[in-house]
C-alpha cells in the first residue's frame, strides 16, 4: 500500500500520521488472541509494570509468533514506511505496549530516537515507528500524544530515566515540552481498533496513566533503513534486533487468508 502526496505532506509537516480503521475488526481479533500465550510466557522480552505487575509491554514478538512474523511484513503496514523511507528497511524493534485498564504506568515524554542513539549508535533519526490500535483508544485509556511538527527542531536534549517506570527511557526536559507545546499545541491521537499509526524519530511524545476501565493496547513496529543500521549496539537483539536483512512484503490478504502456525 502506498499513501497519498497529501498524507506525505501532512506526514511531514506533522511528523505523525493517522489511518483511521486500516486494519480490519477481524484482522486485530487474530492479533489479539496471540497474547495471552505472549504475555504468559518468561521470557526477557516481557516486561512487567512497577506498580501493578501486569505486562507492560511484550517485546520481540516477530520471533515468539508466527501471525506476528506476517505482520512485520504487511504490505498495509509497512508499504508506507518503505515508501516514505525511500529505501530497504529492517525491523528493528516489534513490541504491544499495553497499559491496562486502572493500571497501566506514564510513558514519559520523549523522542524515540534519543535511545537509538544513545544505546544503538544509530547515526541518523531516520527509523518509523509504525502502530496498530489493538483496542479503540480514547481520550480516557492512555493515548499517545505528540507536539506536532517538533520532529522539525531535530534533536532535543535527553537524559536517560530508570526510575519512573520499569521500562529505562530517555526522556526530554519539561522546558523543552513546554516550549514547543506552547508554539504547536498538542495532538491526542485517538481511534478505533484497527487505526494505524506512523510518527518520525524525533516527533515529542508521551502517553499518561490509564485509569480508565478500559484496556489499551497497541502493536509498534519500528523500521529503520538498513544504511542507517546500528553501530554500537549495547541492548539485547529484542530491544534492537541484529538481523538487518531488508523486509519483504507479503500479500494483503496474510493475516486471515490461511492459518497461521
Ligand atoms: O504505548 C505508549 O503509550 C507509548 C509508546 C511509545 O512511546 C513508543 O512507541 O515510542
Amino acid at each position: 500500500m502506498q499513501i497519498s502526496q497529501s498524507q506525505l505532506n501532512d506526514l511531514d509537516r506533522d511528523g505523525f500520521l493517522i489511518l483511521r480503521d486500516l486494519f480490519s475488526v477481524d484482522e486485530v481479533a487474530a492479533v489479539r488472541s496471540r497474547l495471552p500465550r505472549l504475555f504468559a510466557e518468561n521470557h526477557p522480552g516481557n516486561v512487567i509494570e512497577k506498580e501493578s505487575g501486569a505486562v507492560r509491554t511484550s517485546m520481540g514478538l516477530h520471533l515468539r509468533d508466527a501471525l506476528f512474523a506476517k505482520l512485520v511484513r504487511h504490505p498495509r503496514l509497512v508499504g508506507p514506511a518503505l515508501q516514505v523511507l525511500g529505501e530497504d528497511g529492517y525491523v528493528q524493534q516489534v513490541k504491544v505496549n499495553v497499559k491496562a485498564a486502572f493500571s497501566g504506568e506514564v510513558w514519559q515524554w520523549h523522542y524515540d530516537f534519543a535511545t537509538h542513539k544513545e544505546e544503538d549508535g544509530v547515526p541518523r533519526p531516520l527509523a518509523l515507528n509504525l502502530h496498530i490500535f489493538l483496542d479503540d483508544v480514547t481520550e480516557f485509556n492512555g493515548p499517545l500524544y505528540f507536539v506536532p511538527g517538533s520532529h522539525k527542531y531535530g534533536e532535543h536534549g535527553s537524559v536517560l530515566d530508570d526510575e519512573t517506570t520499569s521500562y529505562p527511557l530517555w526522556i526530554a526536559d519539561n522546558q523543552t515540552v513546554s516550549q514547543l507545546a506552547d508554539r504547536n499545541g498538542l495532538v491526542s491521537a485517538t481511534g478505533r481498533r484497527g487505526t494505524v499509526l506512523i510518527f518520525h524519530d524525533t516527533l515529542l511524545h508521551g502517553s499518561p496513566n490509564n485509569m480508565s476501565p478500559w484496556d489499551r493496547s497497541i502493536f509498534s513496529l519500528i523500521v529503520n533503513p538498513v544504511s542507517n543500521a546500528l553501530r554500537k549496539p549495547t541492548r539485547p537483539d529484542f530491544k534492537h534486533h541484529r538481523d538487518l536483512s531488508p523486509i519483504r512484503l507479503l500479500n494483503d490478504d496474510c493475516l486471515v487468508a490461511d492459518a497461521v502456525a
